[in-house]
């Protein structure tokens, strides 16, 4: 099985990706293996709505545990099983509470050991405010460099200020492939999904 960690700060849009990008690839209920730092694996079942509406959030750090799920793309006659994990938020700065610092760095060890990573960067956000792509941001893309299958989703094509922040996202990586996405009217899905059909 091929495994695919999605990463960004805090809030950048990874769960409603990890949900959205399954549906779109008909999965009708969620079969989530959820590990939280140092417990043991449980699968956790959720009918799609509910899974949007039980972690998806407006606030920082609803994520902090791994969390995967298994889609099925079709590469030429077959079809290649991807095992795709949401992660908790990365941020620059020293987080105050311990266990959220410790999901964070369950996070960088997934990603010392991830296949392939899609880093997502809020791109309304980037449009709003320059600063918003953050050191993080530059060091998961550096880190990544020849590593494996690696590209940037701009997230939240959808919102107003977002064309602006994907030029900002292109030019801060001007050697990454980015893709702009929306998980709320599924733009850049087919790239994604051709993505993870490509040569791995
Ligand atoms: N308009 C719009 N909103 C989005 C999109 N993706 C996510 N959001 C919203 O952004 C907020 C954060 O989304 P999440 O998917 O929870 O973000 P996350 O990166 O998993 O956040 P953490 O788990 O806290 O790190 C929620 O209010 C979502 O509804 C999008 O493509 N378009
Ligand atoms: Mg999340």
């Amino acid at each position: 099985m091929n495994t695919v960690l999605v990463t960004g700060q805090p809030r950048a849009g990874k769960t409603l990706f990890l949900i959205q990008f399954a549906a779109f690839l008909n999965v009708q209920e969620l079969r989530l293996h959820v590990t939280a730092p140092g417990e043991p694996t449980h699968i956790l079942t959720l009918p799609i709505s509910r899974a949007r509406a039980e972690l998806v959030d407006g606030a920082d750090h609803k994520t902090r545990a791994l969390q995967a799920v298994d889609v099925e793309v079709p590469v030429r006659k077959h079809v290649r099983v991807i095992r795709l994990t949401d992660t908790t938020g990365l941020s620059d700065d020293i987080h105050q509470e311990a266990a959220v610092r410790e999901a964070m760095a369950q996070t960088l060890r997934a990603l010392r050991s991830a296949e392939a990573v899609l880093h997502l960067i809020d791109a309304d956000r980037a449009g709003r405010d320059g600063r918003a792509i953050a050191d993080v941001d530059r060091e998961i893309v550096r880190f990544m460099a020849g590593r494996g299958p690696f590209s940037v989703l701009a997230s939240k094509m959808d919102l107003p200020q977002a064309p602006l922040g994907l030029e900002r996202i292109r030019r801060a990586f001007p050697e990454a492939r980015v893709i702009p996405v929306s998980s709320v009217t599924r733009l850049g899905f087919p790239d994604v999904r051709r993505f993870f059909a490509g040569r791995w």
